[in-house]
């Protein structure tokens, strides 16, 4: 969500009906959700110990840049991974070998703000392969592979800002879409801002090509659009597989006072972008080659450091040069959600400032691009549809501040109310709600196991709530954020559990267990270690001074480290390159420097990772384990000389 508060300002609902719903929800936190308990929710949360969760939580961090994941039904933590922002816990963006990760054009960045994950799919269903997550500030895209749980790829997307509709996959991974939040000068130069809306700025739509066996990434070719604010994303699947499908805002083109003036129009658009066109446009040469300078950052395999790919260019596609490819459906009112259904054929839109809730039709829209009448006008040669052709119907005074779908694979769609702090579920084709569910409080996105892919697991729904207010214990001026548990397989939805995420979570994954347990990595293979520097036993540690810079292979394993001792000199550049010898799963060793201006890592069996250290004053600093490996852990501990 943008500034939240913008929605209470806007001229579309009248500020007292806003205010009133504000405070009546506030007013019913008295109960605090307690009628809508399940009489046995205790039972059907408690995961007893030595029993695993049912279903993997794999939540953004908004603006803590990383992914929580928690198991469900128990709400219990289970791992942060470190994604687009250094971790101190492990090293991540600090040691040498995963700093590269963190590079784009504008240098090394420690921080993004992080919304959208997608699992990876086959057929519209997911695989347990990776997730995808983006980068909202700086525009990126990262791979996490779900065998080792770690950021293995991050692309940076050229021409866009604010990375928003984004990671959203196609039916068999084949694309993951990328749109621009802010539309800018293409390509960038020093122009006035009050040009936009004059046909200065612009949009852009990525392609970013998945490599079907390794997940590799790489830009396939960009769109160029008109300057909207382009806001989220979500691709067909089933018969709509060709196309995705975003939402945009500020089809105003304010460039100012946004919360007024982008609220004027009574309907913005979905873009439906046939992307299968496209492909086929940009192979036949169609596209342009025009500046796009961006970075591809992949994690090194068995213990090989990160490296950083530069590109110069990417291929620019006209719509006007690739007929067909755009259509653009009028959509009530600055929609922020757009939601494909599992058959495909149903396209929600989450009007933000909407009093309905609009549902698109595939095949009608299908129907509606073949006879010219229905084209009301065009945008940069993107025919704009009549929005009666495209309407399969719309949900009735459902709630205020309808944000975001998902699907139980049943027949009921899940629709998030922001300003009214709640979740309604209503019927697909009859369009009639048939339950509101309080969320405790101003619910962003919810999610439901796959439930935006082709076939849904159903049974939970949590739903990530932006303010906590009342739910826990207080903590000063900020809670954690809250989500809620709901078990969705009856006919009625019953609340089961409060419990806090990290960050501010904005959309999340949930995977049924069964689909990643066992195919996690529990070691690196140390024979596999293919580090320049590794050591790979006792016997190969060693120190090497070239100059003034100076390697050290060093070894660790219950409970020591060697070389036992290490000389340096002030102004020496050192390089621990600390291998952890054990095969042993979850024994890693930690490894910290006195006085070093750096984390410690974590180093994982049967892996090498490298700390630079430049020693400045002479003395003698101890260095030591920080990860509590065994009786004699607090051994593992030894010296640096440093001398003049
Ligand atoms: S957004 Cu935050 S609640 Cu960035 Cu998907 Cu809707
Ligand atoms: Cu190794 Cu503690």
């Amino acid at each position: 969500m943008k500034t939240d508060r913008t929605i209470f300002r806007t001229g579309a609902v009248s500020v007292l009906v806003l205010a009133s719903a504000i405070f009546s929800v506030v007013a019913c936190g008295g109960k605090g959700g307690k009628e809508m308990l399940a009489s046995d929710a205790a039972q059907r949360v408690y995961v007893a110990p030595g029993d695993k969760d049912e279903v993997y939580l794999f939540t953004s961090g908004g603006f803590n840049g990383q992914v929580g994941v928690q198991g469900i039904p128990s709400g219990r933590l289970i791992k942060v991974i470190p994604v687009f922002s250094v971790w101190t816990e492990n090293g991540y963006g600090f040691d040498e070998e995963t700093k590269m990760m963190l590079n784009t054009s504008h240098g090394f960045l420690p921080w993004d703000d992080s919304h959208h994950l997608q699992a990876s799919q086959t057929k519209g269903e997911q695989d347990g392969r990776w997730l995808f997550i983006n980068g909202n500030n700086t525009p990126r895209i990262a791979r996490i592979g779900l065998e080792t749980f770690e950021t293995e790829e991050i692309i940076e997307i050229p021409n866009s800002a604010g990375n928003h509709a984004s990671p959203f996959l196609t039916e068999n991974t084949e694309y993951a879409m990328a749109a621009t939040r802010f539309s800018i000068p293409i390509p960038q130069r020093d122009i006035p801002v009050e040009s936009y809306g004059k046909g200065e700025f612009n949009g852009t739509i990525t392609m970013v090509a998945i490599d079907k066996k390794t997940g590799a990434l790489s830009v396939k070719a960009q769109v160029l659009v008109p300057g909207y604010n382009y806001d989220l994303s979500h691709c067909g699947k089933g018969p709509s597989t060709d196309w995705c499908f975003f939402t945009t805002y500020n089809t105003e083109q304010a460039h100012k006072m946004l919360e007024i003036e982008a609220s004027k129009n009574d309907k913005d658009f979905i873009l439906a972008f046939n992307w299968k066109k496209a492909e086929a446009c940009v192979d036949q040469g169609k596209a342009r080659t025009v500046p796009g300078p961006h970075v591809i950052n992949r994690r090194g395999h068995n213990s090989k450091p990160a490296t950083s790919e530069k590109v110069a260019t990417v291929k620019m596609l006209n719509p006007t040069d690739c007929p067909g490819i755009m259509f653009y459906m009028p959509t009530p009112k600055s929609p922020h959600g757009v939601d494909v259904d599992p058959t495909g054929e149903y396209i929600v839109g989450g009007g933000k400032l909407a009093t309905v809730i609009p549902v698109h039709s595939y095949s009608k829209m299908i129907k509606a691009i073949e006879d010219k009448s229905n084209f009301t006008d065009e945008r940069m040669g993107i025919p704009v549809l009549k929005y009666e052709s495209t309407l399969a119907g719309e949900v009735q005074k459902p709630c205020l501040g309808p944000l975001h779908t998902e699907f139980d694979g049943k027949g009921y769609a899940y629709t998030s109310c922001f300003v009214t702090s709640e979740v309604v579920k209503w019927k697909l084709g009859s369009w009639e709600v048939v339950q509101n569910m309080p969320a405790w409080y101003s619910i962003g996105h919810l999610s439901i196991v796959g439930g935006d892919s082709a076939k849904p697991y159903g049974k939970y729904l949590v739903s990530l709530n932006k303010i906590t207010k009342d739910r826990y214990l207080p903590t000063g001026p900020e809670l954690v954020q809250s989500a809620q548990l709901w078990d969705i397989s009856g006919s009625k939805a019953e609340l089961l559990l409060d419990f806090p995420t990290l960050g501010e979570p904005h959309y999340a994954q949930m995977i049924p267990a069964a689909l990643i347990k066992d195919k996690t990595k529990q070691i690196f293979e140390l024979e596999k270690n293919e580090h320049p520097y590794a050591a790979k036993s006792e016997k190969e540690a060693k120190v090497v001074r070239q100059g003034n810079v100076v390697h050290v292979y060093m070894t660790s394993i219950r409970s020591h480290f060697k070389p036992d001792i290490v000389d340096l000199r002030v102004g020496d550049v050192a390089y621990f390159h600390v291998t952890n010898l054990e095969q042993d799963f979850d024994i890693p060793h930690g490894f910290a420097i006195y006085g070093a201006p750096l984390p410690n890592i974590l180093i994982m069996p049967g892996q090498t990772l490298t700390v630079k250290y430049e020693p400045k004053q002479p003395g003698v600093y101890p260095f030591y384990c920080t990860d509590f490996c065994s009786a004699l852990h607090q051994e593992m501990q030894q010296y640096i000389r440093v001398s003049r």
